[in-house]
């Protein structure tokens, strides 16, 4: 004992300030006095504050600072609180906070918060001991990890879709070798949802600094989520669906608003098309060879010694009349910028950036310089209205050049070296702040910029944006993809899961490069991305500069046809997939729809060798599977199923060997569903006939699906210019009813082909139309209908559907069998 007494002193003769040097864990300790105003209840302790505000009976804002509050602003939250019933009981130790939907406990020593059922059930609970607290500028709040916790969401991170066990790192980074187990990823959506008990909540994190969360990584205690500095923000989110809370969640931080149609068609992109020949000749080749698409792109080399908003002007000497030309094929451009601004005498961009003092600056007002594409470089702040208005004007003169896609790349920032440093300020519409919290908005303020920029100046039509960073809310104003990745099987697969992922999170439009950015894809690699690709919300081929061409038709006949039809099939399903857009702009349902969403309490869903499949909007099951891979294991949940190919029922919730044959991505289609489809086009600016195929799949269970177009290409749907109708399936009454439509917009098509999938001729054979007796005719198709991309198409069995055509009338309309 006495021997130890002297190594202390000892220790504190060598070291005599190590005592304070490094904070220890700091808590917020006991409640000494509350206010409250409004909706909002502040909680003053012993060592610093905590405030909760009420947004809507199953939204609850969380802050906690040491000192007052900073301002309160956000870049990616755009409601204020609701006016909602709210109960309070102040009692010795204890405060309640009670919603209509949720219940929140407050103990005063010391302060903890724990959210419940209105039947008492614990929904999410700080830890006990931590709560809050600080480890100097860091601020953590700890969670009691419930049993058998799961945890989705989280946006951009690879690992499996249920996150127990692991963290993930927002911090927005250009991170070209990235793989499943990386935590550096492009974007940052720091929310989350926690599912334990049948119980499923949200939790959204709004502190752009770089934070961390741990789902019971490193420990069975607690799972916390941290942020470097800044205030603790967090809006926990209760609903009883999974459903329910990302449709809160985007409440809170946006929708997606209707994407442009033609950006919903395929996309063809590499680095780099060039010189204006080789883009054109590559667009006709689509067209000569019948492979549907409407986009294609440029990437950096068609700048002018990479100085954005310039074009080389010997590889494009006439963007204008090359536009046009692509315009007359039917196709759009989209071309890339990068944020850098090349430090160059004559450059106007540069050079009103100086003049205006648009650029990101060091603290003693210089202008910060990082090294890029273009050389030595400036970076507008986004966060600044004067730059955003700025750049939105430079925007307009690619809009001018008849340009329509706008692609936002190394927005994180990536610079060579790596390390943008911390110290640099930032404008912060007008509150000032440094790079340590801007960093991981500066991709999606950039996005806005063009965004509203491409808006503002293309006479009411919609702009494309696609952008590589981002944070919550980007969602209002861009795509993302998902950067580099390889030409591997293993991240074909990673990207479904990172598009799931995103859509769990807020973002519905999502794409990854198919094929794969680095590498050369195997025929079988390529032919299978180009399938599943055909499924997801952005349907983009890309590649890097030094791999081998990637069109369609590099990779053999058997390649092509397959491709061609993939994509073909994707064209034809163009009335499915923007209706399920407009859903996603009404309650932020992605395109992407993770099992998890509807099968939130179904184990086998997590089970890695089936957590990649979803459900492409309500109705289509993907099962993505390798190249390699000719038969394999589909997991189909509860309900029932038909192969999308022939028909062929399976029972739900069971596993079920399936074809994956090179030309055959796994597909199934839940009973009961409702899908509209069009003709087959090789461009969203064809003609696509005046005949609605509604395809009807029997089933047990009611269901209703609404039908959404508009002119694809304008904001006037904004103000009625829409075509809306709800079909609602009664299979106890063996009816179908399209109700009276509803907007201003008149439908491209007038005809209305039923086709009947799972009903047997006699079930059929007295069907009616208003009243009126039609004869169902068999068809013998292998697919849909004779008239659609996979009819005559290798391996399918043949099948016979029925189909009924009849006029529609816009008005309610009962067919009755
Ligand atoms: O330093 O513009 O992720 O899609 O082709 C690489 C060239 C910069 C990275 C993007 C990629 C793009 C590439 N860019």
């Amino acid at each position: 004992m006495k021997r130890y007494y002297l190594l202390w002193i000892l220790l504190g003769i060598l070291y005599p300030n190590m005592k304070g040097q490094v904070p220890a864990n700091s808590p917020l300790g006991n409640v000494k006095k509350i206010e409250v105003s409004h909706s909002t209840y502040t909680f003053l302790t012993t060592n610093g504050r905590a405030q909760v505000t009420v947004y809507s009976p199953g939204v609850i804002r969380i802050r906690v600072a040491h000192q007052a509050f900073a301002p309160d602003f956000s870049y990616a939250v755009e409601v204020k609180p609701e006016a909602c019933h709210v109960q309070v009981t102040d009692a010795k130790g204890l405060y309640t906070i009670s919603t209509d939907s949720v219940t929140l406990r407050i103990t005063k020593d010391p302060l903890r918060f724990t959210f419940l059922t209105k039947t008492g059930e614990v929904i999410n609970a700080d830890d006990p001991a931590f709560g809050t607290s600080w480890l100097g500028e860091e601020v953590t709040t700890y969670k009691t990890l419930q049993p058998g916790e799961r945890f989705i969401g989280m946006g951009e991170h690879g690992g499996n879709l249920d996150r127990a066990g692991t963290a993930c790192v927002n911090y927005n980074t250009d991170n070209p070798e990235y793989d499943d187990a990386s935590d550096r990823m492009y974007s940052t959506i720091p929310f989350y949802m926690g599912l334990h008990d049948h119980l499923a909540y949200g939790i959204f994190m709004d502190n752009s600094s770089r934070s961390l969360f741990s789902f019971g990584a490193g420990s069975n205690r607690f799972d916390y989520f941290r942020a470097s500095c800044g205030e603790m923000n967090y809006y926990f989110i209760y609903h009883s669906t999974v459903k329910g809370i990302i449709g809160s969640y985007t409440w809170l931080t946006g929708r997606t608003p209707i994407p442009p149609i033609w950006s919903l068609g395929y996309q063809q992109c590499r680095w780099c098309y060039f010189p204006e020949a080789d883009l054109l000749s590559t667009a006709a080749k689509f067209r000569e060879r019948h492979i549907p698409i409407d986009m294609i792109y440029l990437d950096i080399n068609y700048m002018d010694h990479y100085k954005i908003f310039t074009w080389d002007p010997n590889r494009f000497p006439d963007p204008k009349a090359m536009t046009g030309k692509l315009q007359k094929m039917g196709m759009h451009l989209a071309v890339i910028i990068d944020p850098g601004v090349k430090i160059a005498k004559n450059y106007p961009v540069y050079q009103q950036g100086v003049d205006s003092s648009l650029f990101i600056k060091y603290p003693d007002g210089t202008n910060y310089a990082g090294q890029v594409w273009p050389g030595w470089c400036n970076f507008p702040d986004f966060t600044m209205p004067k730059t955003r208005a700025w750049w939105g004007r430079w925007v307009k003169t690619y809009a001018d050049e008849g340009v329509t896609g706008f692609w936002n790349d190394m927005n994180e920032i990536a610079v060579w070296g790596k390390e943008v440093p911390d110290l640099l300020n930032l404008n912060w519409d007008g509150l000032h702040t440094t790079y340590r919290q801007a960093k991981n908005v500066y991709g999606f303020q950039m996005a806005r910029s063009t965004y509203e920029g491409a808006k503002k100046y293309m006479d009411g039509k919609r702009p494309f944006v696609l952008s590589r960073s981002g944070y919550s809310g980007l969602q209002r104003y861009t795509a993302i993809w998902t950067g580099d990745n390889q030409a591997k099987e293993d991240h074909m697969l990673l990207g479904v899961r990172l598009i799931n992922s995103l859509g769990l999170s807020g973002v519905t439009f999502a794409g990854m490069d198919v094929g794969g950015f680095s590498g050369n894809p195997t025929q079988s690699l390529y032919t299978r991305w180009m399938e599943i690709g055909a499924f997801l919300p952005m349907y983009r081929a890309h590649t890097t500069i030094n791999s081998n061409r990637e069109e369609p038709w590099d990779f053999g006949e058997t390649c092509e046809d397959i491709a061609r039809r993939y994509i073909g099939f994707r064209y034809q399903l163009l009335p499915y997939i923007y209706a399920g857009f407009y859903e996603s702009s009404q309650d932020g349902m992605p395109l992407n729809r993770s099992l998890a969403i509807n099968y939130t309490n179904d184990s086998t869903i997590y089970d890695p060798e089936f957590q990649q499949e979803y459900l492409f909007g309500p109705s289509i099951l993907v099962a993505p599977v390798k190249g390699t891979e000719s038969l394999c294991r589909v997991y189909l949940p509860e309900g029932n199923w038909y192969d999308l190919f022939n028909d062929k029922p399976y029972a739900g919730k069971q596993v079920i060997v399936a074809n994956s044959e090179l030309n055959r991505l796994p597909l199934y289609v839940k009973a009961g569903s409702i899908i509209p489809m069009q003709k087959l086009v090789e461009s969203t600016a064809d003609n696509s006939g005046d005949t609605l195929f509604i395809n009807l799949y029997e089933g047990q269970q009611p269901n209703q699906y609404r039908y959404y177009e508009d002119d694809g290409t304008t904001y006037k749907y904004e103000s009625g210019h829409y075509y809306k109708r709800l079909i609602s399936y009664d299979p106890q009454q063996a009816m179908l009813t399209f109700g009276k439509k509803e907007g201003s917009f008149t439908s491209r098509f007038h005809v209305i082909t039923l086709v009947l999938h799972g009903f047997t001729p006699e079930e059929v054979q007295h069907l009616t139309v208003n009243g009126a007796a039609k004869t169902v005719t068999p068809e013998e198709i292998r697919f849909f209908t004779s008239h659609f991309a996979f009819a005559d198409y290798g391996p399918f069995d043949t099948k016979h559907v029925l189909s009924v055509s009849f006029p529609d009338n816009d008005n309610e309309m009962q067919v009755h069998w």
